[in-house]
């Protein structure tokens, strides 16, 4: 029999509205503006992600997934998990790979993803109740920066932050998410993380600069949630999607450039914004890793990496460390 998922909201309703207002002040009166990366994921910038994760030139989600067939098993048995707890809305074909073999490893009593959108858990949970019947299913609507210490599920636990996702941080924002992670779970319990690597510059700028121009689509879409959401006026066409590769810090820099001088309003904030012509905005960094590097990063947090896994390719690795 179905157990009917639960979903949890530690966020209050106008949580989302009240940070992207803060986040929007805070950022287009810095300089450089700047402006954070998890605003792109409305349902078009959801929709525009999901079409850039079958692009050619975006291979990280191809070769975490490949990883993943060929390890889930491993996972399953190494951990002997109770719990899956995914960050993230947990809708994703990797998350099933998991999933099953956590099943099929027979250990598996408890499902609990976390998400900042209430409508993606609560599709994504509801879909996971009825695929894993016998499975308690949670959903915990919240931002991972700041609500894991609410996580709940039977230990042992396995903390699934895939995607490559950790590096949409910077690095001190990713020593305190590792910390606090590391903070919540009992010692024996596990965190799965994906991490995409450093490469050629060109395979680099290439997944972030699409020759169909989705990523530029999906970079600009942030306008389209500051028009919506605040009542800004950017014409989103007055904006060209860059990608470029900081060597010296190892990550991908997205920015929109404008073409020309402008100043735009945003009604919501009672605030004008001036661009000079050529101006950019940094909208995203996706740092990527070295082995070394993840694992001194998981030491100082309190984890020991026990397994080390890339694709055949060795682009995207996934590690596997324990509390
Ligand atoms: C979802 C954060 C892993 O950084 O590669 C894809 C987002 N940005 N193309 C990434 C993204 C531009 C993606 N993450």
């Amino acid at each position: 029999p179905m157990t009917d998922p639960v979903v949890e909201v530690h966020l209050p309703e106008d949580h989302a509205a009240r940070s992207l207002a803060a986040d929007a002040r805070a950022g287009l009166s810095a300089s450089p503006k700047t402006l954070p990366p998890k605003w792109f994921y409305d349902a078009r910038g959801s929709d525009l992600f999901e079409q850039i994760t079958r692009l050619p030139e975006y291979y990280p989600t191809r070769a975490e997934r490949e990883i993943l067939a060929a390890r889930a098993p491993e996972i399953a048995t190494v951990t002997g998990a109770h719990t899956l707890v995914e960050l993230g809305s947990g809708s994703s074909e990797k998350t099933r790979l998991l999933l099953d073999a956590l099943r099929d490893n027979g250990s598996l009593s408890q499902i609990v993803a976390l998400d900042v959108s209430e409508t993606a858990l609560r599709e994504a949970v509801g879909a996971l109740a009825s695929e894993y019947a016998d499975v308690q299913v949670t959903g915990v609507v919240g931002d991972f920066t700041q609500h894991l210490g609410l996580l709940p599920g039977e230990p042992a636990r396995v903390v699934a932050f895939l995607g490559g996702t950790i590096g949409n941080f910077l690095p001190e924002e990713r020593a305190q998410f590792l910390a606090a992670t590391r903070e919540v779970l009992k010692p024996g319990e596990w965190l799965l993380l994906g991490t995409d690597l450093v490469k050629d510059e060109t395979t680099l700028v290439q997944a972030y600069d699409d020759a169909a121009g989705v990523t530029a689509e999906f970079n600009r879409n942030v306008l389209h949630v500051l028009n919506r959401e605040l009542g800004a006026d950017f014409d989103p066409a007055d904006f060209e999607h860059v990608a470029c590769w900081d060597a010296e810090n190892e990550w991908i820099e997205m920015r929109l450039r404008a073409k020309k001088a402008l100043t735009a309003t945003i009604a919501a904030l009672e605030l004008g914004v001036a661009f000079a012509e050529g101006e950019e905005m940094r909208t995203e960094i996706s740092a990527k890793f070295r082995r070394d590097g993840v694992s001194g990063e998981l030491a100082a947090a309190g984890f020991t990496l026990e397994h080390w896994w890339t694709d055949e390719a060795g682009r995207f690795a996934l590690s596997l460390s324990r509390a």
